[in-house]
């Protein structure tokens, strides 16, 4: 027989399928869950591709009756997030950077077990600033199994402790960036896997297996005209790795997108370190633990990394707010360290 040339392949629903069949115990409603983030994903692409065309032709050339044409793409994408998961019986509630609160799904008690009820949170579309340039933006998500107990209840719904939950109890996070190529990029706790969106049927193809943060920092990306607002360890740490005394350091380069999946990602796959410190003065960060910080918090571990706050790892800080923000510095664990320890020896002088 001639080689056509195929060769097996895994789709994100495979992959899926497979990673669960590794246990036993498992009933498929998580598998199911995940997917459902890929479709999802799928619908906000489309959207993110006609960006630059909503103004010209409107939604599908004319405005709709919800004039969703007019609509910022982030919304959008929130509506979306919603819509997909609002009806699966096994996610009892939900919380968006884009809501100001949680939102609550009553389901009829049919006696399953509380664990096996799940909360989603999610950034619908992260970096969505960037969008009229044409630039990646991204969609971060985070799954964790449901407090509530569910005993003598006819509902069962999700509550604030629900969400305010460490990030090392997380079941998945993961992200999907919209660039040159869409990607989806997860965890379950069994390494970070990465499919690439194959536009042509609709699928994503497993291309980046078992990912690890590569032990060298090529990139050094933090928004450097913040430099001034900056804590005295910051500033010492940034210009030690531009000083040139630690050889380490020779090769780094400054990079710095604005998107957070988008420095992530490429951080990811070629190693270095992502910092949006807290603000001297304010003494708070910028980005939000429970949508950003603690989902790529477990990528990053998962790949080989470290994410911290400064003082403490991202996974251990425990929300006491559904929009709380934290100084995260996120990469390779060398680096991490570093800049914790030059935290440390700046506390103590
Ligand atoms: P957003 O969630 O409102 O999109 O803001 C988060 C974005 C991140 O994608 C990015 O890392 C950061 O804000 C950039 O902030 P700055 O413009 O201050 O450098
Ligand atoms: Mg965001």
């Amino acid at each position: 027989m001639p080689d056509s040339g195929w060769k097996d392949f895994h789709t994100l629903e495979s992959y899926i399928a497979a990673e669960e069949k590794m246990h036993p115990q498992s009933r498929g409603l998580f598998s199911h869950l995940l997917r459902r983030v890929g479709l999802a994903s799928k619908v906000i692409n489309s959207k993110v591709l006609r960006a630059g065309l909503n103004d010209v032709l409107g939604d599908h050339g004319a405005t709709n009756v919800q004039g969703e044409s007019q609509m910022k793409l982030d919304v959008i994408a929130n509506d979306i997030m919603k819509a997909t998961f609002r009806w699966m019986p096994i996610v009892i509630g939900m919380a968006s950077e884009e809501e100001d609160e949680l939102i609550s799904l009553p389901r009829p008690n049919t006696g399953m077990p509380a664990e096996d009820h799940y909360i989603i949170m999610f950034d619908p579309l992260d970096g969505s600033s960037n969008i009229d340039a044409n630039v990646s933006v991204g969609t971060i998500f985070s799954i964790h199994r449901a407090l509530s107990d569910t005993e003598k209840k006819e509902t069962v719904a999700a509550g604030l402790p629900d969400f305010l939950q460490p990030g090392y109890k997380q079941e998945a996070s993961g992200y999907v960036i919209y660039g040159s190529s869409t990607m989806f990029v997860y965890t379950t706790g069994h390494g970070v896997h990465g499919f690439t969106l194959d536009p042509e049927i609709g699928e994503y193809i497993l291309s980046h297996e078992n990912i690890r943060i590569p032990n060298t920092c090529k990139c050094f990306s933090a928004n450097e005209g913040n430099y001034n607002k900056w804590d005295t360890a910051t500033k010492q740490y940034a210009d030690y790795l531009r000083s040139g005394k630690d050889e380490r350091y020779k090769k780094t380069t400054s990079r710095y997108i604005g998107s957070l999946v988008a420095d992530f990602h490429r951080n990811l796959l070629y190693g270095g370190i992502f910092l949006y410190p807290a603000d001297a003065k304010t003494g708070k960060g910028k980005l939000r633990l429970l949508y950003e910080g603690a989902p790529l918090a477990m990528l990053v571990e998962q790949a080989g990394g470290l994410a911290t706050t400064g003082q403490k790892r991202i996974l251990d800080v425990q929300p006491t707010e559904l929009h709380q923000r934290v100084p995260l510095i996120i990469g390779n664990k060398h680096e991490v360290e570093l800049y914790e320890k030059m935290v440390r020896e700046h506390t103590a002088n």
